[in-house]
């Protein structure tokens, strides 16, 4: 997809804040630190539309990027960080829960996981859930650009096992970086929703 028009829709922590109007979205679900915010502002060619930080920790609310009027890409507060008060990871829990539970227009997942590590108990669970609920899962391994080129292969099949990956499950290298990976996550993107490019005059 081209993308030239890119807007804050929505932010929220409950389901009456989420926008309404039924457009398909497609949320980035995975580790506090992952690069969820990243990897967005990567595939809608924004430098920090969605604000990072070298802390973990900093989406807190769920965020709805309206992209060219077609789809909503929804940015998720990481799990896993253990610093955060016990209250507020008990809020986490609820309001990601209720999110995957009851979002209709849901079309797919995209989960990250770093591709330098093998994937955490944390990142399992997300796993079997999201597929528990029969969504489209695409798992993007970020960082793509912290190790060597000849690690690239092994560290997908680390991955591939450790998730115990279904056939049906795209694994794609990200680099926010150099944004490789983009084009080839877009196409999966389109396919999970849908879309097909408008024929030109
Ligand atoms: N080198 C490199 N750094 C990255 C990449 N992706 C993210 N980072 C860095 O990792 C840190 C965390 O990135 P974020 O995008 O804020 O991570 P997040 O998953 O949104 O984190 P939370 O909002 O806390 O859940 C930032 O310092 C990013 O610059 C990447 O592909 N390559
Ligand atoms: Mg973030």
């Amino acid at each position: 997809m081209k993308v030239n028009n890119v807007s804050l829709a929505a932010v929220g922590v409950k389901m009456s804040q989420y926008p309404d109007d039924g457009k398909p979205e497609v949320a980035f679900a995975g580790k506090s630190n992952v690069g969820k915010s990243t990897l967005i502002n990567g595939m809608i060619g924004r430098r920090a539309l969605a604000r990072t930080s070298s802390q973990p920790g900093k989406t807190r609310t769920i965020n709805f990027y309206d992209v060219e009027d077609v789809l909503y890409f929804v940015d998720l507060p990481g799990y896993g960080y253990a610093k955060a008060p016990k209250t507020e990871i008990e809020r986490w829990g609820k309001m990601i829960d209720e999110y995957l539970n009851k979002r209709k227009c849901l079309m797919g997942i995209v989960l990250l996981v770093d591709i330098r590590h093998e994937p955490g108990e944390n990142d399992k669970m997300m796993y079997d859930w999201l597929k528990h609920y029969g969504y489209d899962i695409i798992i993007a391994a970020t960082k793509k650009d912290k190790i060597k080129r000849s690690q690239v292969q092994k560290q997908l099949s680390v991955i591939k096992k450790s998730l115990n990956l279904a056939p049906e499950d795209k694994l794609i290298a990200f680099s926010g970086e150099t944004k490789e990976g983009k084009d080839e996550l877009w196409a999966e993107i389109e396919r999970v929703i849908g879309y097909e490019e408008p024929a030109k005059e």
